[in-house]
C-alpha cells in the first residue's frame, strides 16, 4: 500500500488461469493499461498445432480500477507441464479468475485439474469466467459448472460470461471479482 496525497493506493493481484485457448493472454491484454509484458516461447510438441505460441511463463499487465486500487493481472500458462509457474503464481494471489471455453467440452476435465489445483493451495476469493459463449457450440454455464467439481455444500461460485476481446466485458468480470474481494474482508 503507499500514500498518494490522501488517497490509499491498495495493490490487487489478480491472477487469470484456465485452459489452452480460452482467452487467458487476450484478456491480460485487453485489460491492461501498461503495454503487458508478454513471455511467450514457440513451442515445438502437438500442441504447437493449435496455435503459432503459447505461454510458457506469464502474461503480466496492470490497471487502475478504481481511483484507490491497482490491479496487476497476471496470466498463466495454459498447459500442466507448466503448473510450477501455476504455483508461484496462485501463492501471491489475492483472488483468480478461471477461464474455460464454453464450446469446448473436452477441455472441461483439465478445467477441472487447474481449478482443484489453485484451491488445494489457496482459499482466496475466485470466479469462473466463461468465456467463447458467442462461438458455436457453447453449453450452458450450469452444464459447465457441473463438471468443475466447483459446487460446494450446493454453493456454486460465482459464474460470469466474459468476451475477452471486448473492454467493457473484461472490466465487468474485474469489477465482479473486486466486489466479492472486498466483501470477503481483503486487507491489502
Ligand atoms: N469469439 C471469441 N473469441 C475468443 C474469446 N475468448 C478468446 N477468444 C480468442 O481465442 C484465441 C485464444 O486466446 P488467447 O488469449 O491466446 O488464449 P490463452 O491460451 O488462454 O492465452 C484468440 O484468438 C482470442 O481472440 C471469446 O469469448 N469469443
Ligand atoms: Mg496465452
Amino acid at each position: 500500500m503507499s500514500l498518494v496525497g490522501s488517497i490509499q493506493m491498495v495493490n490487487l493481484r489478480v491472477v487469470v488461469t484456465g485452459t489452452v485457448g480460452a482467452g487467458k493472454s487476450t484478456f491480460v491484454r485487453t485489460a491492461s493499461e501498461i503495454e503487458v509484458v508478454e513471455i511467450e516461447r514457440k513451442i515445438t510438441d502437438k500442441i504447437s498445432t493449435l496455435k503459432d505460441q503459447t505461454t510458457v511463463a506469464f502474461d503480466f499487465g496492470k490497471l487502475v480500477l478504481d481511483a484507490n486500487m491497482d490491479l496487476h493481472l497476471y496470466g498463466t500458462p495454459g498447459q500442466s507441464r507448466f503448473d510450477f509457474m501455476w504455483d508461484i503464481l496462485i501463492k501471491g494471489a489475492d483472488a483468480y479468475i478461471l477461464l474455460v471455453a464454453a464450446n469446448q467440452p473436452s477441455d472441461f476435465p483439465y478445467a477441472r485439474e487447474i481449478f482443484l489445483f489453485m484451491n488445494k493451495r489457496v482459499q482466496v476469493p475466485m470466479i469462473i469466467g466463461l468465456t467463447h459463449m458467442d462461438c458455436a457450440g457453447a453449453l450452458p454455464p450450469a452444464d459447465i459448472v457441473k463438471n468443475l467439481d466447483a459446487i460446494k455444500d450446493e454453493i456454486y461460485p460465482t459464474i460470469v460470461t466474459v468476451n475477452p476481446n471486448l473492454k467493457s466485458s473484461v472490466l465487468h468480470a474485474l469489477r465482479v471479482l473486486v466486489d466479492l474481494t472486498n466483501r470477503s474482508g481483503f486487507k491489502p
